[in-house]
Parts: structure tokens; sequence; C-alpha cells
């Protein structure tokens, strides 16, 4: 199978058992949760993790609820970063943003209720036989990544950003803990279920951060070029409005060609990591 149909087939399997969580109770908490959930995203880090766990050994059937967690908890983000006290967008995924559809109040409550759903479907997510401890230690992971040293911590400093003398520094510790923690994690996550050495979860690690930032920096170009006149948007944190649209292009090529030199590395071979690598790369060349 290639990667594209591998992908294909397994964000079907992602969806399926998206919507099987979700189905649990029929609450205006939990139709407004299945909205923005089950919406048509790309899944990117579940698929992650499902594809670093495959590589490594791991079965599908163990992989699925870590993999659920963290789109639920993506989901989370999304829902609470559209809210009219945070980024105040009015459509998500080409549709009304939750609040738009359901209140704020019910957005606020759904994306809590996803987080905490995401940490009970750990809490009860099934444990490799060989290793016991490898749960707790990716429950750490995944919380840590979405608390307030990771993902909050990052949603502030972006939402407190002050565009007068940005450094690169500055906006490169935004997409770190915005965006390139979850994707760092969904990666790693795959790799120790799978049983991979310490060296091979390192490798991971630094696979996944690169790609995190690089798909952060995509954003961030993808909507440079879209907003340039806004002046909304020229005053949120965006690595090519501070780069250039040549540095920046450069600067995703640097990062992709680093997620990739993490593998090789460790002589960590895998076709599906190389079309992660790509599909960023796409548009640009
Ligand atoms: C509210 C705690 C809190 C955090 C919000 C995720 C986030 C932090 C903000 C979203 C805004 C944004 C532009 C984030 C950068 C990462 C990004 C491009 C997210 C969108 O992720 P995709 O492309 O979305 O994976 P889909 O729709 O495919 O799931």
């Amino acid at each position: 199978m290639n990667p594209e149909e591998y992908l294909k087939q397994k964000k079907g399997q992602i969806d399926k058992a998206l919507a099987l969580y979700l189905e649990a109770e029929n609450s205006p908490v939990f139709e407004a949760m299945r909205y923005a959930v089950l919406n048509g995203g790309k899944r990117f880090r579940p698929l992650l993790l499902l594809a670093s766990g495959q590589n490594f050994g791991a079965a599908e059937e163990l992989l699925l609820p870590y993999a659920c967690s963290i789109e639920l908890i993506h989901n989370y983000s999304l829902i609470h970063d559209d809210l009219p006290l945070m980024d105040n967008d009015d459509f998500r995924r080409g549709r009304p943003s939750c609040h738009k559809q359901f209140g704020p109040a019910l957005a606020l409550l759904a994306g809590n209720g996803l987080l905490s759903m995401a940490f009970e479907i750990l809490a009860g997510a099934p444990t490799p036989a060989s290793n016991h401890q490898v749960k707790e230690r990716i429950i750490e992971d995944i919380a840590a990544v979405s608390g307030p040293r990771g993902l909050i911590a990052g949603q502030w400093l972006d939402m407190s950003f002050k565009p007068d003398n940005p450094q690169l520094a500055d906006l490169q510790e935004i997409a770190l803990k915005k965006t390139a923690g979850l994707i760092k994690v969904s990666a790693s996550s795959g790799a120790k279920l799978g049983g991979a050495s310490l060296a091979e979860v390192e490798a991971l690690e630094k696979f996944g951060t690169f790609l995190g930032l690089a798909f952060q920096i995509r954003d961030d170009i993808t909507d440079f070029n879209q907003d340039q006149s806004s002046v909304r948007r020229s005053s949120l944190p965006n690595m090519a409005r501070w780069l250039g649209p040549t540095a920046s292009v450069q600067y995703l090529k640097d990062l992709l060609d680093k997620a990739a030199d993490s593998l090789k590395e460790y002589n960590i071979k895998s076709e599906i990591f190389g079309f992660f690598i790509n599909q960023l790369d796409i548009g640009f060349k």
C-alpha cells in the first residue's frame, strides 16, 4: 500500500473511532463536541501517532485510543482559540466555528469536555504487555505539552504578543509551545508504544519538533500570503512576516531537512515519515 492510501485508510479508522467516543450521549454539550470534532479535520497528529507506532510494530488497537485523545485535545484548543475572547474566528474548517453555532458558553464547555474526555480515554487505554509504565509516561508527556508550560503558555504568548520588536526566537518559542508540542508528542508516543529504544524515541521527538515548527511556518506563510493587507492580522505573531517571503520558504525547507536528518541519524527509514515531510513541502517547491 502506498503512503497516500495507507493514510487515507487510517484516517477513516480514526474518524470512526472518534465518532464512537463522541456518541456516548445526546446532551447539548456532546452535540457541540461532535460538531467541533467530526467535521473534516486532517487528523495530522493522530495519523502521525499511528504511523510512528506501526513503524515500531505496535498494534493498531493499542495506538488508536492515544491517537484519538491527542486529536480531542487539539480540537478543544481550536474551539477555545476561536472564541470571541481569544482569536475571535467565525469560521473553522469551512463552517461556522463552534461558538457561532452553539454560543460561547456551550462552546467553552464543549472544549472543556473534550479535554477531560481525552484524559479519561488515556486513563482507560491499553498498555503494551512488555512495558506497563509506558502509558503513565505518555499521559505525563501529553499533559505536559497541553498544559500551562506547553499549549496554554503558547496561547498566552501568542495573545499577548507585542509586534514592536519581535525576535525570531520569541516567535519560535510560541510555535514550539502552541503547535510543535502536540505534534512532537504524537510522534514520540507512537514510538514508545511500539517499544522503540531511547535513542529512537529521541529521534522521533526531534523529528516531531522540526515537523511541528515546519507546520507552523507553513501556516504562517499561507496566512501572510492571504492577509497581507489586514491590519488585525499584521499584529499577530507570524514568522513569515518577520522573515519575509524568501527567507520563510527557506526556513521551512531547512526545518523539513532537519526533520529528515533526525531520522537518518538513527537509521530510521520510513516511507510514511517521508510522506509527512513532503506533505508540508507541497506548494512551496
Ligand atoms: C486555546 C489553549 C488554547 C490553545 C490554542 C491550536 C491553537 C492554540 C491555536 C490555533 C490557531 C493556530 C493557527 C494554530 C497553529 C497550528 C495550526 C495550524 C492549527 C490547525 O491545525 P490543523 O491544520 O487543523 O491540523 P485541522 O483542521 O486539520 O485539525
